[in-house]
């Protein structure tokens, strides 16, 4: 989500590649409209059949109209199609200014395990690894990538490599970045790389031990590709042990 402050709106994602590999956990969440299907925001496969998204998503839409769509790096050659059986928002979630902006989407039914793979929940014991200032995330979405209002994605999956930076290097008043958020941008040739609209929900991971892990969650910015005003995510590892209880997963500790 964008939240306008200090800066007129520009809708432009940037640096970044068209996707090569293969992400099988990445998903996408649409709205029924009438009879047309229209795209909302990333989402990440997490095991069963259980979406992780963020809850400004999904906040206050109406359940019955939601799509999932996995299958295929292009958008509109994913081939598998679920409803939505049941959202769960973190009840901490506040829609003005996106705390706790993370939410589980239940699936009618589970994606098949040969088909795709879950993507990693960070354990306890990896919090202060995953989360480090300089670490690289990447940055999965079909978010739009030049100013084009008509858009609202793209069609083949974008990637971008960002750098976790502490929230004191940017220009937010340091009391809307809480410690359950994470900064991250990069500059490569002067080219600010950040996630857009349209990348919203979706999953900023790191490779770790032969496994993607979900570090980050695309939440919000103050516009997109600003130098001092980089993409904010939420921390998945603040809500590793919420997400499991509310999936009923194993606990970490035999990891
Ligand atoms: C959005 O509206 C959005 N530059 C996502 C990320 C950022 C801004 C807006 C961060 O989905």
């Amino acid at each position: 989500m964008i939240i306008p402050f200090m800066n007129i709106i520009i809708q432009r994602i940037v640096g970044g590649f068209t996707s090569k590999n293969n992400y099988p956990f990445m998903a996408t969440l649409w709205m029924l409209e009438g009879n047309a299907l229209h795209y909302k925001c990333g989402g990440s496969f997490i095991g069963k059949n259980i979406i992780l998204s963020a809850a400004h998503c999904v906040y206050k839409r109406d359940i019955r109209r939601m799509v999932i769509r996995m299958g295929s790096n292009h958008i509109h050659k994913q081939k598998h199609n679920y409803r939505v059986k049941k959202v769960i928002v973190h009840n901490g979630f506040n829609p003005s200014n996106l705390q706790n902006d993370i939410a589980l989407l239940f699936l009618d039914k589970s994606p098949s395990y040969d088909n795709y793979k879950p993507l990693q929940i960070p354990c306890d014991h990896m919090i202060t690894e995953i989360n480090k200032y300089g670490n690289t995330l990447k940055v999965l979405g079909f978010g739009i990538d030049k100013p084009n209002a008509t858009k609202k994605h793209l069609d083949e999956l974008r990637e971008i490599n960002v750098k976790i930076i502490p929230k004191e290097q940017t220009a937010y008043n340091h009391n809307i970045v809480t410690n359950n958020m994470i900064c991250a941008n990069n500059i490569i040739n002067g080219v600010v790389c950040d996630a857009c609209t349209g990348d919203s929900g979706g999953p900023a991971i790191i490779f770790i031990k032969n496994k993607w892990i979900i570090v980050g969650i695309v939440s919000w910015g103050s516009s997109c590709a600003k130098k001092n005003l980089p993409g904010v995510y939420t921390k998945v590892s603040s809500y590793h042990k919420w997400i499991r209880k509310v999936c009923n997963f194993p606990s970490c500790s035999n990891e």
